[in-house]
């Protein structure tokens, strides 16, 4: 229950990270969702990563907007700063407290019915315009917190836990993501934590707009056979195109290259991903071939996962926009005042 606090003492052998936090001092609340809900298992993941990461919490700013997956922020990151929107506006409320502080790392979590219905436009505009963030759906193809209706994601075909079968196509979100230039794009699965906890760690500081979608099977509402939401099915139909190793900028010159089926693609911070392909015909920096690998296995009823694409220069909004480096919420009125004189030609100017 979120008002039981978890007891803040450490077991003094627990491991800690180069900053000195255990993985305890990433954690949150206790969770209230159901037993088995994908969305605890995401929770762990982010908890994990910012961990393996070092990132230190209090630099963290988690925003989400309405449903289970988006009441999942309490459960992980006590420590940082949170936004619990409307519904489906995540997107520019992170938008406006990123332009307003870009020291933080943004760090947005959404649901498939948050993001792909009511919010859909929110989504569109904060990845087109390059917000530098981690957007992450957990996506159970149900409004999960409103009792289980089918959500825009649900593919078509499949079936509610009544039994109703969904007629509507589905909104692909990683297929816009891609579209609409988002810089770094992954697709993973709540089950699979040896496959989400790099992502999640790469797209955490990766410099641009980061997308990743998880599907994360909904236990009470879309766990059914003839849903392709739930747990079987994504077992079933996972096909890994990737597996990622993250390598910190100054472990790099550490690094040995495997023959065959590696590939390294280094972050403009240094920072080095390290992708153990499956697929040796895979090529993580074609944006297009990207979405014809991804419509050609869809087509097979395959759900491709792993790092789909990352762009090899990202640029995010502050640069687009050409904002100075100091967060715009530490200037002062000296620093935004150009002096009387010049503000007397500014205004002669526009007379
Ligand atoms: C403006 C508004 N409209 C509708 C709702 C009702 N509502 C709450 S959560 C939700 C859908 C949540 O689905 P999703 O984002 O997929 O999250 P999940 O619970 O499945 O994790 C809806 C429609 C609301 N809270 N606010
Ligand atoms: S209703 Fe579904 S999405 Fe919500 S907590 Fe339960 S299992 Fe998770
Ligand atoms: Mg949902």
């Amino acid at each position: 229950m979120t008002y039981i606090a978890k007891p803040k003492l450490h077991h003094p052998s627990l491991p800690k990270n180069k900053l000195g936090f255990t993985r305890r001092d990433y954690e949150g609340a206790v969770s209230t969702l159901c037993a088995g809900c994908g969305h605890d298992a995401i929770s762990a993941a982010i908890i994990q990563a910012c961990f393996n990461a070092n990132i230190e919490p209090h630099r963290v700013a988690k925003l989400s907007g309405i449903g289970c997956s988006s009441k999942a922020p309490t459960y992980f990151l006590g420590g940082s700063h949170g936004f619990n929107t409307v519904h489906g506006r995540m997107p520019s409320v992170l938008t406006g407290a990123n332009l307003a502080n870009r020291d933080l790392i943004y760090l947005g979590v959404s649901g498939d019915g948050d993001s792909a219905s009511i919010g859909i436009g929110q989504f569109v505009h904060s990845i087109r315009r390059g917000v530098n963030m981690t957007y992450l759906v957990m996506n159970n193809g149900v409004y999960g917190l409103t009792k289980g209706q089918f959500s825009a994601t649900a593919d078509r075909g499949s079936a509610s836990k009544r039994g109703v079968v969904n007629s509507d196509a589905p909104v692909d979100l990683i297929t816009m993501a891609l579209q609409l230039g988002a810089t770094f794009v992954a697709r993973s699965f709540s089950g699979d934590k040896e496959q989400l906890v790099p992502i999640i760690e790469a797209a955490l500081q990766h410099p641009g707009a980061a997308f990743i979608d998880v599907v994360s099977p909904c236990v009470a509402f879309n766990n059914h056979s003839g849903s392709t939401k739930s747990y079987d099915y994504a077992r079933e139909h996972n096909e890994a195109v990737n597996r990622i190793d993250i390598i910190p900028a100054a472990e790099a010159e550490e690094v040995r290259y495997e023959a065959g089926a590696v590939q390294d693609v280094t972050q403009s911070d240094g920072t080095l991903l390290r992708l153990r392909k499956v697929h040796l015909d895979y090529d993580v920096h074609d944006r297009i071939g990207a979405m014809n690998y991804l419509h050609k296995h869809q087509a097979r009823g395959e759900l491709v996962t792993g790092l789909l694409y990352v762009s090899e220069n990202p640029e995010d909004l502050h640069s687009h926009i050409g904002t100075c480096k100091r967060p715009l919420a530490q200037l002062q009125d000296a620093d935004l005042c150009p002096g009387g004189e010049t503000l007397a030609k500014i205004n002669a100017g526009l007379r």
